[in-house]
């Protein structure tokens, strides 16, 4: 199904006056309101292929209805996605959960929804039915050349099938490590790694990005070879300016302070880019400021002014991407949910007033910086998102909107209410 642009014009039309009343009021005191219109309408942020399925925990998968039994029905959730918020404008692929068997016409049919492709995920953390060696120990750490071999092979081939459909960047996530003392050799687990990951980064084509994700426990709970952003930069440096370190906000001790790591990453030119999520506890994957909004916000605050000291695009110098997935939402309704959050903290980041956060902190006037960064953060910038999207074509209300046209029950009836997506 796809969603014409006629239905949102309808709808927005409904909520045209209510908008326009809550706009002027924010409107009115941002002095660079057309700069952060512009900011915010060239904002998107890439879908996971495999959030667009109901996830699970090891206790158990309660599908959803309606779920996308194909690529090209991932494809097309994203597309319902990127009508409604004009925000969501590229998918990213797990292989082997996601192989495009036909790379000209999924390229194509993503066109059609106004997609391009993100970053391509490779998958050495299970072990696949046609697979000659086993993950069990790890992939490109493991203590066997041959196993380590087979997960540099699998990669490259991720890389060729990213090439077809135009992606420009490998993301590499391994869940090597150990679980119990005495296991590993920590040295030579990460020294393998980086052997492997070298001629990974070997094969990339010239434009393309490696991007070094780190965790720091689960599924091994004693030590993981990437476990941290100081185990991901020492590689990706050691690797070459094609190399950079992902952060996904939940892989974290409890406590981490996210966006110190991301303002000392993006000084070294070294932040890839986010798997947004947000967490309770750790690796949570609940929808993106659901828990703690605040930290969303300090961590664009960061981003937005390190880019500036640095000159870079918002829009463009990094990955901006959803990883989560879980087990009780409808996905396309939580990946709404997730995007609107993106875009709320970073308008928030984009009204905090830096010359005079910096005269404060010159000054030690603690009070004060405080007080400029929570002006920001308690400003209801809502309204300048509804206004963003609409000018480009979006809904007002994406999620209104996508209730309103009765989407999930649309996707039910073609596809019928026992579907299930394939991936986590
Ligand atoms: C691992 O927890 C992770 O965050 C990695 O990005 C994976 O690729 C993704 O989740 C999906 O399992
Ligand atoms: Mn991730
Ligand atoms: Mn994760």
């Amino acid at each position: 199904m796809k969603i014409e642009n006629n239905r949102i014009d309808e709808l927005n039309h409904l909520e045209l006056k209510a908008h326009r009343r809550k706009f002027d009021f924010v409107a009115e005191d941002i002095a660079a309101l057309e700069d952060v219109m512009t900011k915010l309408a060239a904002f998107n942020v890439a879908i996971p292929s495999w959030a667009l399925g109901t996830g699970g925990t090891r206790f158990g998968r309660f599908s959803g209805t309606g779920e996308p039994r194909s690529l090209e029905e991932k494809i097309e959730d994203v597309g319902i996605i990127h009508a409604l918020n004009k925000s969501s404008n590229s998918i990213s692929l797990h292989i082997p959960w996601d192989i495009p068997g036909d790379a000209a016409n999924i390229k194509a049919l993503a066109s059609e929804h106004g997609l391009h492709f993100d970053a391509v995920n490779s998958n050495t953390f299970q072990d696949q039915k046609d697979q000659n060696l086993s993950y069990k120990f790890g992939s490109l750490h493991h203590v066997d050349k041959a196993v380590r071999k087979q997960a540099v092979e699998h990669n490259i081939e991720v890389i060729k099938y990213g090439d077809e459909l135009g992606s420009k960047a490998l993301s590499v996530w391994l869940a090597d490590g150990s679980n119990f003392p005495g296991q590993l050799n920590f040295r030579h687990a990460f020294e393998n790694t980086l052997e492997s990951l070298r001629e990974i980064y070997d094969a990339l084509p010239a434009d393309w990005k490696v991007w070094v994700e780190y965790k720091p426990y689960e599924p091994n709970f004693y030590s993981t070879t990437i476990g941290d952003w100081g185990q991901a930069y020492l590689l990706s440096t050691a690797l070459g300016p094609k190399a950079q370190t992902l952060v996904d906000l939940g892989h974290h001790l409890q406590g981490a302070n996210i966006e110190q790591i991301v303002s000392l990453l993006l000084m070294k030119d070294n932040l890839a880019g986010f798997h947004f999520n947000d967490s309770k506890y750790s690796d949570d994957d609940l929808t993106v400021g659901s828990i703690n909004p605040y930290q969303l916000f300090l961590i664009f605050n960061e981003l937005v002014e390190g880019m500036d000291s640095k000159g870079m695009d918002h829009a463009t110098s990094i990955g901006w991407m959803i990883d989560a997935s879980h087990n009780i939402k409808d996905p396309i309704e939580d990946l709404i949910q997730s995007v609107q959050a993106i875009k709320i903290a970073y308008s928030q980041a984009l009204l905090v007033d830096k010359q005079a956060l910096l005269t404060a902190q010159l000054n030690n006037d603690v009070v004060h910086a405080q007080e400029i960064l929570q002006h920001a953060y308690r400003t209801d910038v809502r309204p300048l998102i509804a206004e963003a999207s609409f000018r480009i074509g979006g809904a007002l209300d994406p999620l209104k909107a996508y209730r309103s046209l009765g989407v999930r029950e649309n996707l039910i009836r073609e596809r019928g209410s026992r579907s299930v997506a394939r991936g986590l």
